[in-house]
């Protein structure tokens, strides 16, 4: 056997394709199929809405592998087929047997992905102004709360659907759903927890005031062709003032009012790497917002720089780009709201930035594809303050020392490691008031994507694993305000939310007909962190 000098990844996703080569039996030699300009078209927008996010427009790879022509080509119009259609163990998801792609679509994009890309169009501030849309004027809406208790609204995702709806954390009854953007992705409250600010994939942002008698969007605005983020300036004196919606396209962020959603700024991205290459596509990730200045922290995916976006300066510029490591993704704050957490998931690394000094503390290897959603922070009896990622190409949770003040000795170091039952865990949470930090599999393969798992922050131990999900994979966790129920998604065409006491982790209610639940997100939790 020659040595092929692949890396990691690549050799992963080689062992899978041939496992399920030998699964799907003789695959019949095909050639390349040429694309007329519609089927190119049409095909462009297939390669965007399902791969474009982890391949990158330009396919140079991120969270996903490269797919350049020039490597795609040895793969072949088969070998392509194969991997769109059944997915890899490396996270890449099964288009072909969900039945998300059909097999018309995959042979298109088999041969789509072994032609050039196409460049992707600028968006500039006049079609950012003209896109901008003031439903509802400030002074036409309520003083004061409508509605008690609607600091423990959840805003769910129903991503397929392109819709969020509110629910009442108490009473578990559906108030209202509304429609938002295309394959709508998070939402962030602003500083007060009135309003929920949603980003879809096509880079749509919209305001929801929570204060209403029914919570209904007030303003829409679009500053990317193609987005995953949004922060609320959060900074005392600053309240419910800014709002940043960072690219992953163009390579831009854009600065609204934040309650209006009126256009403020858009600021091109540096497009050098950290090791200084220029590059044809930078993304921003993550954002966060500083409690302790006027700053965004955001992470630059492809060049490996995480910025701070000063709010408090004219034109919002990037003040400081710190160096860290490739691929950035997605991450939160220690305990403290000091240090910055971030995957910089391609490099199987987890970066450390100190916001207050502005620059990197270190970076430490975890495992495949570490996705710590915003991350989880608790005190471990040995270790004291920990925080901990998943992962997706492998069932392994790392935690690592995150109390440089106390136990300098451990911080930023892996302490403990756990091995859950399936890999692909794409979600993990607590809360202060919880025994326990919960850990889906979403992307596994196998049956426990359906499942998720209770580590006990008392023995350091994995507690149970256990099914939840009967339709789709049981995904992500977001805990009432109190933190004594904690509601976790079916995701599926016909899903469901599923709450669970916080303590005994036994069912409390079941929420049927749920289009696709993805993110949850609780008004007091988002607002204040707590994660
Ligand atoms: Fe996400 C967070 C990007 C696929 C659900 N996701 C994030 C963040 C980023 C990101 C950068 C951090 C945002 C922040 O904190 O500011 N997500 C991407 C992708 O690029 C990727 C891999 C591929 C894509 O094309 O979008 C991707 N994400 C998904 C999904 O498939 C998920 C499971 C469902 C969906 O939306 O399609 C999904 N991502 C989420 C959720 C969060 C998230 C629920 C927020 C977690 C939280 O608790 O804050």
């Amino acid at each position: 056997m020659p040595y092929l000098g692949l890396g990691d990844y690549a050799a992963l996703h080689l062992q899978a394709f041939i496992f399920q080569q030998q699964a799907a039996g003789p695959l019949l030699p095909s050639a390349p199929v040429t694309l007329t300009p519609t089927e190119f078209e049409q095909t462009k927008h297939v390669y965007f809405d399902h791969c474009a996010g982890c391949h990158g427009l330009y396919r140079k790879g991120a969270t996903g592998p490269n797919i350049e022509p020039t490597r795609t080509q040895q793969i072949g119009t088969d070998g392509l087929g194969a991997m769109v259609r059944y997915g890899t163990p490396g996270g890449m998801p099964a288009w072909g047997l969900t039945g998300t792609l059909s097999e018309d679509n995959i042979t298109k994009l088999a041969s789509y992905l072994q032609m050039d890309p196409p460049t992707p169009p600028p968006l500039g501030m006049p079609e950012i102004q003209a896109s901008w849309n003031l439903i509802v004027p400030v002074a036409s809406r309520p003083a004061t709360p409508q509605r008690a208790n609607w600091e423990n609204n959840f805003g769910v995702i129903l991503r397929d659907a392109s819709q969020v709806a509110i629910y009442d954390g108490g009473t578990k009854q559906e108030i209202v759903r509304l429609s938002v953007g295309f394959a709508v992705h998070i939402l962030r409250s602003s500083a007060t927890g009135r309003y929920f600010y949603a980003i879809g994939r096509d880079g749509l942002v919209s305001m929801i005031d929570l204060w209403a008698s029914t919570p209904n969007i007030v303003a829409t605005v679009k500053g990317c062709h193609d987005a995953r983020s949004v922060e609320s300036s959060k900074f005392a004196g600053y309240e419910d003032r800014y709002l940043i919606e960072g690219c992953y396209w163009p390579p831009q962020y854009v600065v609204f009012d934040g309650l209006t959603l009126e256009p403020l700024a858009r600021n091109d991205l540096p497009m050098q790497s950290i090791t200084g290459e220029t590059l044809p596509e930078v993304r921003v990730a993550s954002i966060v917002a500083s409690s302790f200045e006027p700053l965004w922290v955001v992470s630059l995916k492809e060049s490996g720089y995480v910025g701070l976006v000063d709010y408090s300066q004219p034109g919002f510029p990037l003040v400081s780009t710190i160096a860290s490591e490739k691929f950035l993704h997605d991450g939160g704050w220690d305990h403290t709201g000091r240090y910055f957490l971030v995957a910089a998931n391609a490099s199987n690394k987890m970066v450390v930035i100190d916001t207050q000094t502005r620059s990197l503390v270190t970076s430490f290897t975890t495992g495949k594809l570490p996705h710590p959603g915003r991350g989880a922070n608790w005190e471990d009896p040995v270790y004291g303050w920990v925080n901990a990622t998943a992962h997706l190409g492998e069932a392994k949770v790392s935690i690592y020392g995150a109390d440089p003040a106390g136990r300098p000795d451990v911080a930023w170091k892996v302490v403990r490691e756990i091995t859950l039952p399936g890999s692909g865990s794409l979600f993990h949470k607590t809360h202060p008031n919880s025994p326990w930090v919960l850990f889906d599999m979403a992307l596994s393969t196998d049956a426990t994507k359906k499942q998720i798992c209770a580590y006990s922050k008392a023995s350091g131990a994995l507690d149970r694993c256990f099914t939840v999900a009967t339709n789709g994979q049981a995904t992500h966790f977001e805990f009432n305000q109190a933190g004594t129920e904690v509601w976790v998604s079916d995701w599926a065409s016909n899903g469901s939310l599923i709450v669970l006491d916080a303590t005994t982790l036994a069912e409390i209610s079941r929420i049927t007909g749920v289009t696709t639940p993805t993110g949850k997100f609780n008004v007091y939790n988002t607002t204040h962190d707590i994660y």
